[in-house]
């Protein structure tokens, strides 16, 4: 938050915590014993080591960003890759170790670009291969990766490969994508029902015959059972890897095949995926996220755990964290991440994110409260995953209103970098308003802030940070008596650390957690709450809406 902000969070809890931390090192001289110093590592390395190799995406921070709406370097108010590559020093600064770039090929726009005219090119809007070439090169220099959208499931209309497909029925792409005499097919019953509109079939007069589409009418599906198709797109992928993008957002990924059997990742989607993983194999360390179709368990995506995707984005959490936050209770969050740990296979790894390019800025769902997108994020950086951040989450930025293509766009608002005309996006006029309160939430004002988001962001992405525990360590839930406490422990081979959420905003808590047998006395890095070994036991205190993470070894 910015220090104008009258979001109650921005206030209460700075004062909250300059408190705890006065009260903390008075009593820390009378009764309580000092906070125990735990051998140090050199955390930079730490990073660089488990930044290396095949598994770095698990300890990973990922940025998601709109190239559209991030930095505009050529004045005529559209966002490019150009401007993203002046931008690097500023995502790595804040802790980003990873982008992953909404859709950059050439597309119409009619979806943002989810509707490709061009696998193999870069949108004109965006810059030309050149410039992707460089921005590859910049980020690899700072150690980044760059990871692309890929939209299989459906091209544009406008792709070459539909235009042919819909000439006649004996062309050589006639049968690439779905068509039918009627506005339906026998042989996919599920198709009937379109995820946008009121039809999954549109009549095309060239053709004379009707087209399947999951999506809008310009995005037809690809027939993915003819296996030209199948093979043309993993060519497609070997196109990117050859070029040197780390990786893939893969859309929509269930969604490839269609049968009588169902609509989403049927046995033929799977055994397209292993492919999918296998040519990623051929490549070195590189990796891919899935979009599940639905909520509920990510694991249909990981097959034996380590063969199919690397990631998989968790909706459960992504949709469900405001309800969450919005009550007082622990329970639903130990839960969720209970049932993630039984329900993946080993070796699997979900992505956690807050908010993406589908979903309402975090500020507008929380009504602007910071004490649960905050208490969220620290649940996102420490539960076993993989953060995802949204761009411009870390400046808590807020809704625009402008629509250009649909309402999605209110959360599609250019990037606020400072306070001056075009507010650092952008000398000419931005492709979309901003969004409201855009200069007094840019990086500018916000890096200026010790207490704004900005900096929260930063502290809790450098926590994480080099610490082994938080990508890959282990689980251990730590009821409390108290029901509104989430305490839990993250666990690697050498060190423990122990989190502590109060999911109470207006009292705070003492929760006593029998059986919890930390290693060692708490040390806290981040946060207000405090925690006490009691024999076997941990005594935790939180403040409302507070929070700790503490290392106990
Ligand atoms: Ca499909």
């Amino acid at each position: 938050m910015s220090r104008a902000s009258n979001s109650p969070m921005g206030v209460t809890a700075l004062a909250a915590g300059v408190f705890v931390l006065g009260l903390g090192g008075c009593t820390s001289s009378s009764s309580s014993p000092p906070e125990p110093v735990y051998p140090e590592k050199d955390r930079a390395a730490e990073a660089a080591r488990l930044l290396s190799g095949p598994d770095w995406y698990r300890h990973a921070v990922f940025y998601e960003v709109y190239v559209r709406s991030l930095q505009d370097s050529g004045g005529d108010g559209i966002g490019d890759l150009r401007g993203l590559a002046v931008r690097l020093d500023d995502l790595k600064a804040l802790g980003v170790d990873a982008l992953w770039l909404m859709p950059i090929m050439p597309s119409p726009l009619a979806d943002s670009g989810y509707d490709v005219s061009d696998y193999r090119a870069i949108h004109p809007d965006y810059g030309t291969m050149a410039d992707l070439d460089a921005l590859l090169a910049a980020a690899h220099a700072r150690g980044m990766r760059v990871m692309l959208d890929l939209v299989l499931n459906h091209t544009s209309v406008e792709h070459a490969w539909f235009q042919e497909s819909r000439q006649d029925r004996t062309n050589p792409r006639a049968d690439w994508y779905v068509w039918s005499d009627t506005p339906s097919s026998p042989d996919i019953p599920c198709a009937q029902v379109p995820t946008f509109g009121t039809t999954a079939w549109t009549w095309d007069a060239v053709r004379g015959q009707y087209y399947f589409h999951r999506f809008f009418p310009s995005q037809p599906d690809l027939n993915y059972w003819n296996p030209e198709v199948a093979a043309a797109t993993l060519d497609v992928v070997r196109f990117w890897l050859d070029r040197g993008v780390d990786g893939f957002r893969c859309d929509v990924i269930g969604l490839l095949y269609e049968s009588q059997a169902g609509c989403s990742m049927i046995p033929e989607t799977s055994a397209y995926i292993r492919e999918l993983r296998g040519v990623l194999d051929g490549y070195r360390d590189r990796t891919m996220v899935a979009e599940p179709t639905f909520f509920g368990s990510t694991a249909p995506y990981f097959g034996g755990g380590r063969d199919m995707f690397h990631m998989a984005f968790d909706f459960d959490f992504a949709f469900g964290w405001t309800t969450y936050f919005e009550g007082s209770a622990a329970q639903p969050v130990a839960d969720h991440f209970a049932a993630v740990q039984q329900g993946l296979p080993a070796g699997a790894q979900n992505a956690i994110q807050l908010g993406n390019h589908d979903l309402p800025r975090a500020y507008e769902r929380t009504n602007g409260i910071a004490s649960r997108w905050r208490r969220a994020a620290i649940v996102q950086a420490t539960m076993p995953g993989t953060p995802f951040l949204y761009y411009g989450e870390e400046l808590a930025l807020r809704p625009g209103t402008q629509v250009v293509v649909d309402g999605r766009d209110h959360a599609r608002t250019p990037m606020p970098w400072s306070a001056d005309p075009g507010l650092g996006f952008t000398t000419g006029q931005p492709w979309i308003a901003f969004g409201a309160d855009a200069a007094r939430t840019s990086l500018a004002v916000e890096r200026a802030d010790p207490d704004g988001e900005y900096a929260f962001y930063k502290g809790l992405l450098a926590l994480r940070r080099g610490r082994e525990a938080f990508g890959t360590g282990t689980l251990r839930l730590l009821p409390t008596d108290d029901p509104s406490i989430l305490l839990y422990v993250r666990e690697s081979p050498d060190e423990t650390y122990v989190v502590a959420v109060g999911m109470d905003e207006r009292a705070a808590h003492v929760g006593i957690a029998p059986g919890a047998n930390l290693p060692g006395d708490p040390r806290r890095l981040l946060g207000n709450a405090t925690l006490a070994r009691e024999g076997t036991s941990a005594r935790v205190t939180v403040p409302p809406a507070g929070t700790g993470v503490f290392r106990v070894r």
